[in-house]
């Protein structure tokens, strides 16, 4: 293990929030690459990930986690939910992802999970969709209150921090503060590690992050990927996917007019699995009708819930 400076810190910060207020654009942007996906769907994440930033004096580990669920408690939702819970047990800090200007009882079901001796930061994302930036004082302060009241934390949130994660914007000032809540330790994992996850998993995730950005509004959520093959010919990666689908139906419009939906969704998939993997991809997609997967236990066993 290489060197690490007197005084380094290090330690798991959890992202959490209801679906798509931007935990996983904020995670890319705080260790500065793409490993989790991200669309404008809700429920996009379904796995927890782990991103890795490691500097001269720090490494922070951020654990991205699944947007909180209220409805349609299938199997596959309430496995996403344990994984919200059981996330933030082990963690030294805590990034508490608000939409700026939005905070409704989703999102108090989420602030009411938040463990009560760890340091919370409030993150107000989005603040590029708000013309009114003093607007933002209010709504902090009312989320606050929230905070103190329902968790009777007194002190409130360790700090509040408004960013644009889509633009880039504070998530340097967001590291920084939280730098000071970790607390002095050696490297959690290999310097230059930017996630836990294998290439086989975010090879799948890729995919599925296409399916949830060229259909349309009903199919993403009865879709998950499986890698079926994966190996190095010299260079280049050989994989093969297979899409998992509910219905027929859902097979007929993955495929689209003559297979050109499909056709560019694989396209896409492999543009960025040669980007995150820097080197060629050969990617094979077959299309499978499975039904009832996401309400199966053993499926959801065989795709990474316990
Ligand atoms: N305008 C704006 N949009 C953003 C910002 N951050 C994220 N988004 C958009 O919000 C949508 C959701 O982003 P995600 O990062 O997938 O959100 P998430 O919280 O991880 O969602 P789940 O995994 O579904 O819980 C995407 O369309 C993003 O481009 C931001 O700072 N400004
Ligand atoms: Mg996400």
């Amino acid at each position: 293990m290489s060197e690490i400076a007197d005084g380094f810190r290090s330690g798991y910060v959890a992202i959490v929030g209801r679906p798509n207020v931007g935990k996983s654009t904020l995670l890319n942007h705080l260790i500065g690459q793409k490993i989790s996906i991200t669309s404008s769907k809700a429920q996009t994440t379904r796995h927890r990930i782990h991103g890795i930033h490691t500097d001269e004096h720090a490494q922070f580990v951020f654990v991205d986690t699944p947007g909180f669920q209220l409805k349609h408690l299938n199997a596959l939702n309430r496995g996403m939910n344990r994984v919200v819970t059981s996330s933030l047990r082990d963690v030294q800090a805590v990034l508490y992802v608000l939409e700026a200007l939005r905070y409704d009882e989703r999102d108090q079901e989420v602030l009411k999970l938040l463990p009560d001796n760890r340091p919370v930061i409030l993150v107000i994302n989005k603040i590029d969709a708000v013309d009114e930036k003093g607007e933002l004082f209010d709504f902090a302060e009312r989320v606050s209150k929230d905070f103190k009241h329902v968790l009777g934390r007194e002190e409130g949130f360790a700090d509040i921090v408004p960013v644009s994660a889509k633009f880039g914007k504070q998530i340097d000032e967001l590291r920084e503060t939280l730098r000071g809540f970790l607390p002095e330790g050696g490297l959690i994992y290999d310097p230059d590690d930017v996630t836990d996850r294998s290439e086989r998993f975010l090879a799948a995730e890729i995919l599925r992050e296409k399916v949830f950005r060229l259909t349309g509004e009903e199919l993403p959520y009865s879709v998950s990927v499986v890698i079926e093959a994966f190996s190095m010919d010299k260079k280049l990666r050989r994989i093969s996917a297979a899409i998992l689908v509910d219905k027929e139906a859902h097979k007929a419009m993955l495929l689209g007019k003559k297979g050109e939906k499909i056709k560019e969704i694989a396209t896409q998939a492999r543009l960025d699995m040669e980007k995150l993997f820097d080197g060629k991809v050969f990617l094979e997609v077959f299309i499978k009708v499975r039904s009832g997967w996401a309400d199966d236990s053993r499926m959801l066993q065989s795709l990474g819930y316990e």
